[in-house]
């Protein structure tokens, strides 16, 4: 067993503590950032998400677990979510991982994932594989939080995590000395990349593990969780602009996501190529410019 590199939320508060967060996630594929949450802002999500996670059937096989309820659309369902997405000791590492392969980021995913008593340990694996291998070794397409809403103990199912297996080849395994969990007390927060060999852990103890897993990704690729669907454009349009933008109400390129109103009165609507904010009622706050798509001179 070995250990994963830790950081203290005060840590990243600058743009320097933001890279060395960022860079050890890239390199090393991890790490625990411990003292984010307060008990109160703890106990205001344990009493938002406590009701939607009691009503969720647990899951459906060995990798979603027959003893794991993973619970979802949390930005439509739980409003402090809304704050630790957008939370910049998270959304600045994520951005600095991830902007050398995009111009946007998404939210990818939001689940809270409770391991119960008796559930065993989930397969490791690399996150990376939700596009089936297709995304290119040299870019990172992913980034991730599992903020722990208990104690994330030895015993009760503390995510696995294999330091420095970005970097290994696809098929090699990971011997137990190679093997880390992020144990850590409620109110710290798990950032791993993509690429990253990790997994959920056995519950063994008697309570639940919660933990709150927040994902984002490149701003070209499909998200695992359909955001448009999960938080469609009726609670979208309530939400602060950076956190719509970053469900995907905008264009992810300046091509890339517009719409056309099928039920639009064919007589007055305007523009068949419409920006993902109209959606929502309000204008795009930025254009994303034509310039880039232009490398070739056709004289
Ligand atoms: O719950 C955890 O600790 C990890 C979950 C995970 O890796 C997954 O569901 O893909």
């Amino acid at each position: 067993m070995t250990e994963l590199p830790r950081f203290h939320a005060d840590d990243l508060g600058d743009p320097e503590g933001i890279a060395a967060a960022a860079d050890t996630v890239g390199t090393v594929g991890a790490a625990v950032v411990d003292g984010m949450l307060d008990d109160v802002t703890l106990d205001r999500l344990h009493h938002e998400l406590d009701p939607w996670i009691d009503t969720t059937p647990t899951g459906r096989d060995g990798f979603t677990g027959t003893r794991t309820r993973r619970t979802g659309a949390l930005i439509a369902r739980a409003p402090t979510v809304r704050d630790l997405v957008m939370d910049p000791r998270v959304l600045g590492p994520a951005r600095h991982l991830l902007s050398p392969f995009t111009r946007t980021l998404q939210l990818h995913l939001t689940q809270v994932i409770t391991i119960e008593p008796g559930q065993g340990t989930q397969p490791l694996h690399r996150d990376r594989l939700a596009w089936g291998g297709f995304v290119p070794r040299e870019v990172e397409p992913q980034f991730n939080t599992i903020w722990a809403l208990t104690d994330f103990t030895a015993e009760n199912g503390a995510t696995r995590v294999v330091p420095g297996s970005p970097a290994w080849d696809v098929e090699r395994r990971a011997t137990d000395d190679e093997k880390a969990q992020a144990t850590m007390p409620a109110g710290s927060v798990l950032l791993y990349s993509g690429s990253v060999i990790h997994g959920g852990g056995e519950n063994r103890s008697d309570a639940n593990r919660i933990g709150l897993n927040l994902t984002y990704c490149l701003g070209w690729l499909r998200t695992e969780e359909n955001q448009y669907l999960s938080c469609p454009p009726e609670i979208a349009s309530t939400l602060d602009p950076d956190l719509q933008e970053l469900l995907g109400y905008t264009m992810g390129d300046y091509a890339l996501g517009y719409y056309s109103d099928p039920l639009a009165d064919p007589e007055d609507r305007g523009s068949d190529i419409r920006p993902p904010e109209r959606a929502l009622g309000r204008k795009p706050r930025d254009g994303v410019s034509v310039e880039h798509l232009v490398g070739v001179d056709d004289g």
